[in-house]
This record gives structure tokens, C-alpha cells and sequence, in this order.
């Protein structure tokens, strides 16, 4: 029978609650305590979500109970938690964005390499069911070699009063949703070398970009667009939806909102929509974020357990990093910047 590993969530906020629902069913794993520096916090979603035990340090990391650790803290407290993982051989899956600059992300990963302890990012937005449908046709070549991409998340909802730390987050709308474009750019067109970008401030008040568009060169040559807005005011509101267009040397797949594809091959066109795994726990409008939150949980667990690599593994998630930060400095020279010699 395969063992069921024992994990510590810490950060018990806001996105966490999603996280204890999806750990709640994901098979050979189950959240043994929670922890918060807010012990309020820790102790609500312990009796919410029947939980054993909580704490309010992340020191009992050095129980030697834990087989696991989620971290769903905010990017400035990742260093210092994965290092206490670290310390304790405990191993990681850190939420997105992985540190606040590229420099704490690489001494997190040298870290990790040394201790020799796997760390993953829950970067989830490849795990949703139209992304990793969209990858499946692109591996049976339907539409050919892919040419060109463009994904888009242009929306103007109110992120603001559930994430209240985005009003002043200097460096914003890549750090925060960009990250999540540029991981499925690279999911879907493979690594990027050239990048360019430029950002702009629309929303008054924030600390950082509500904007960015970013063109991407990939190294197959295809050549993808990533377009980021918080200050886009469509209705009906199409939020959390990444919207977009991939075309190959056969045909296209448009992606549409209502998650809607519609792929254009062989003379003729197709319509396809992926429907949710209609969880009981989720709810409009984040049905399509929160619905891939056990699929990117289960693939740590999965890979704990029988092997292989994590998709998203903090080595990896270097390069997705790479391109969030040399868009930043393009943004900032108006220069194309090389994100693999940063
Ligand atoms: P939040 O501020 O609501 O919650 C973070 C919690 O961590 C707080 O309760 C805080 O007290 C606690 N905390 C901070 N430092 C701690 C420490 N050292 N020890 C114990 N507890 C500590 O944040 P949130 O909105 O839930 O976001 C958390 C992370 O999740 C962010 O990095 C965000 O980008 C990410 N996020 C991801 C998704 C997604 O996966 N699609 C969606 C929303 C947010
Ligand atoms: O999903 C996330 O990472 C959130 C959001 C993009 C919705 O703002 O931070």
C-alpha cells in the first residue's frame, strides 16, 4: 500500500484555502498541521478543514513529522522558509511568485541542489484542464509545428480585496499574473531566449505596472505574445480566463472565452470545451483557477512518491523566472534583453 506523506501548509491566507481543499483530495497525501504566524489563522482553517494541529512558527519544521511542506506565503517570506525546509530535509512546493528577484530565486535553487531536498512552484495555470488539452493536440501535430502564440489575461476585476499586498507591489502585473503566462509560453513553444516588453501604469494608486505586453522569441523560432492588463473593463468580466491564439504550419487553435477551443485544421474547424471536474468546493469566478489546484498538487505528491522530475521544479521554474525578469529590464531600457544571459 503507498504510504499517505504528511505535510505542513503554512500561510494560512487567502489562496491556502483552495490548497487545503485540493490537498483534501489528493491520493497518498494529507495536510497534518497547518501553520501561521496569525495563530487565529492557523487554528480557523485547522477546524475548518479537520485538521489536526496547528502552529504559529514554521519551526516545528524540525519535528521530524512532516513529509512535505506547502508554502503559500507571499514571495518576500520564500527564502527564509525554504531554507528551514532545507535545513530539515523536508521537501518544498512554494507558490508562485517563487522570490521577489532573480538573484533570491537562484540562491534558492543552489540551496535546494545542495541540500539535495526537491522543490517544486505550485505554478498552476499549466495545470488546467485547457492548457494541458491544448498540449495534447499540439503533440499530435494536428496543426503542425507551432509558428506563433499569443495568450492573454485581460480583465478588470477587483484582485485587490482578496490580495491587498498587489496595491503595493512595486513590481506587479508580471511579477503576479505574468509569471503564470510566461510558464504556459514556455509549456506550450518550449524555452525563450529574446524578450521585449513594455509596461504601463493605468490604474491610479498602485505601486506597480497593471499592464505589460511581451514579445517572446523562442528558441523552435516561434514567436509568442504575452499580454497582461488589470485595467481591461470587458463585460460580461472574463477573469481568471487566458484567452489567445496558436498558430502552426496546419492550422490554428483559437482559445476562446466560456473555455472554448476552436481548432481550425484540415480545411475544416472544430469547437471543443473543456468542462471543469465540477468540485463542490469551487466557485464563480475562480472555478478555473481553483479547479487546477489538486492536478498541480497531485504531481508533487506523484512525483514524491514514484519519481521522475517535477514539471514545474525550482530549477525549471528558473527559466520562467528568467523571462519575467528581463522583460522588467527591457521594460526598463527599451532594449531586447537575452533572458539566458542575465
Ligand atoms: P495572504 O497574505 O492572504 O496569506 C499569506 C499568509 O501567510 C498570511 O496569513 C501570513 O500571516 C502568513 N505568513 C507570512 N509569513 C509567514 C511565516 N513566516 N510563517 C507562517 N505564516 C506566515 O496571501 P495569498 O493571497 O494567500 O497569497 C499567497 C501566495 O499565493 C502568493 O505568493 C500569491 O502570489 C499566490 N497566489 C497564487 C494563486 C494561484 O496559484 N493561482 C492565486 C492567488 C495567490
Ligand atoms: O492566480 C494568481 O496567481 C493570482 C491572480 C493572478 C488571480 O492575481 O495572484
Amino acid at each position: 500500500m503507498t504510504e499517505t506523506l504528511k505535510g505542513l501548509l503554512i500561510g494560512c491566507g487567502f489562496f491556502a484555502r483552495n490548497q487545503l481543499h485540493g490537498w483534501s483530495e489528493t491520493n497518498g497525501a494529507k495536510i497534518a498541521a497547518v501553520c501561521d504566524l496569525d495563530a487565529e489563522r492557523a487554528r480557523n482553517y485547522a477546524a475548518e478543514f479537520a485538521i489536526p494541529a496547528w502552529h504559529d512558527t514554521a519551526d516545528v519544521l524540525s519535528s521530524g513529522v512532516f513529509d512535505f511542506v506547502d508554502i503559500c506565503t507571499t514571495m518576500e517570506t520564500h527564502e527564509e522558509l525554504v531554507a528551514l525546509a532545507l535545513r530539515h530535509r523536508v521537501p518544498v512546493i512554494v507558490q508562485k511568485p517563487f522570490a521577489p528577484d532573480i538573484a533570491t530565486c537562484r540562491r534558492i535553487v543552489a540551496n535546494a541542489a545542495e541540500a539535495g531536498v526537491p522543490v517544486m512552484v505550485h505554478e498552476n495555470f499549466r495545470f488546467q484542464k485547457i492548457f494541458r488539452r491544448i498540449r495534447e493536440i499540439l503533440d499530435s501535430r494536428e496543426i503542425g509545428e507551432p509558428t506563433f502564440g499569443r495568450l492573454s489575461w485581460r480583465n478588470a476585476i477587483d484582485v485587490y480585496s482578496n490580495q491587498p499586498y498587489l496595491l503595493k507591489t512595486k513590481r506587479f502585473m508580471i511579477m503576479d499574473v505574468g509569471i503564470h503566462m510566461l510558464d504556459l509560453a514556455r509549456f506550450l513553444f518550449g524555452d525563450a531566449g529574446d524578450v521585449s516588453c513594455f509596461t504601463q501604469s493605468v490604474k491610479q494608486g498602485l505601486a506597480g505596472e497593471d499592464a505589460a505586453t511581451i514579445l517572446l522569441r523562442h528558441d523552435n523560432q516561434v514567436t509568442s505574445i504575452v499580454d497582461v492588463s488589470y485595467a481591461s473593463h470587458r463585460f460580461p468580466n472574463p477573469f481568471p480566463q487566458t484567452l489567445g491564439e496558436i498558430e502552426g504550419r496546419r492550422g490554428t487553435i483559437q482559445i476562446l472565452e466560456g473555455e472554448v477551443l476552436l481548432i481550425h485544421a484540415g480545411g475544416k474547424q472544430r469547437r471543443e470545451t473543456i468542462k471543469d471536474d465540477g468540485r463542490g468546493w469551487t466557485s464563480t469566478p475562480w472555478t478555473q483557477i481553483q479547479d487546477s489546484v489538486p492536478r498541480t498538487q497531485q504531481h508533487f505528491i506523484d512525483t514524491l512518491l514514484h519519481g521522475g522530475g517535477f514539471e514545474t521544479s525550482a530549477e525549471d521554474s528558473l527559466k520562467t523566472y528568467a523571462l519575467a525578469e528581463a522583460a522588467y529590464r527591457s521594460a526598463e531600457t527599451g532594449r531586447v534583453i537575452d533572458a539566458k544571459n542575465l
